[in-house]
């Protein structure tokens, strides 16, 4: 397989890659039951279905040795109390790391492995550490698209499976105004 050449990209103003050759668009009904609340999100469904998050990515050869690069415009929002979210997801090859790097806004990356669960801010020059075998989904906190650079290895590929079956452990909830993780088990 032909590996990448030399290459520079742009993050435009509002948080597109340039170029980029594939674009993810979601919105509130691509994420099917995801979020806590479902009378809330059948009722914002019904009500125009919102943009929740797209991710602009130069796509390069799924092999050891390449990195995918790209940005996630994720919007404010929220669905009941619980912060508009990337679907989130574990690699397909457990043991990929990735680094996630804050452009403009407020939020948070929620991270689980086995029971344990971890949020990491990010934000204008935050770097955020997504460790092997850890699964990995955004939070956006603010009042104002959350951008973020993401690179991670050509071979990782993404599980959604899991996630979509059982969700996190945590979800993340604005209490009055703060943002706080809370178990599943706990609401
Ligand atoms: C980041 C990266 C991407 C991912 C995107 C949206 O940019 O982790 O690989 O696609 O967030 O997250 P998800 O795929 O979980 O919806
Ligand atoms: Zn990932």
């Amino acid at each position: 397989m032909e590996l990448s050449e030399p290459l520079g990209l742009v993050v435009e103003a509002d948080g597109r890659l340039k170029p980029a050759t594939s674009t993810v668009v979601r919105h509130l009904s691509d994420m099917g039951g995801m979020y806590v609340d479902a009378g809330a999100e059948a009722a914002m469904i019904d009500a125009g279905d919102p943009l929740v998050y797209e991710v602009f990515q130069w796509d390069v050869p799924p092999v050891i040795g390449e990195l995918f690069v790209c940005t996630t415009v994720l919007q404010p929002g929220k669905v009941g109390s619980e912060y508009f979210m990337t679907k989130g997801h574990f690699h397909e090859q457990r043991d990929r790391a990735e680094v996630y790097y804050g452009l403009s806004g407020h939020g948070q990356v929620l991270m689980f492995e086995g029971d344990r669960v971890e949020a990491v801010p990010i934000g204008d020059g935050m770097v955020a550490y997504v460790p092997p075998f850890w699964a990995h989904r955004t939070a956006n906190t603010g009042i104002e698209p959350l951008v973020f650079l993401a690179v991670y290895p050509g071979d990782a590929g993404h599980d959604y499976g899991s996630i979509e079956r059982t969700g996190f452990p945590e979800i993340l909830l604005d209490t009055d105004r703060v943002p706080a993780l809370i178990r599943r088990s706990d609401r």
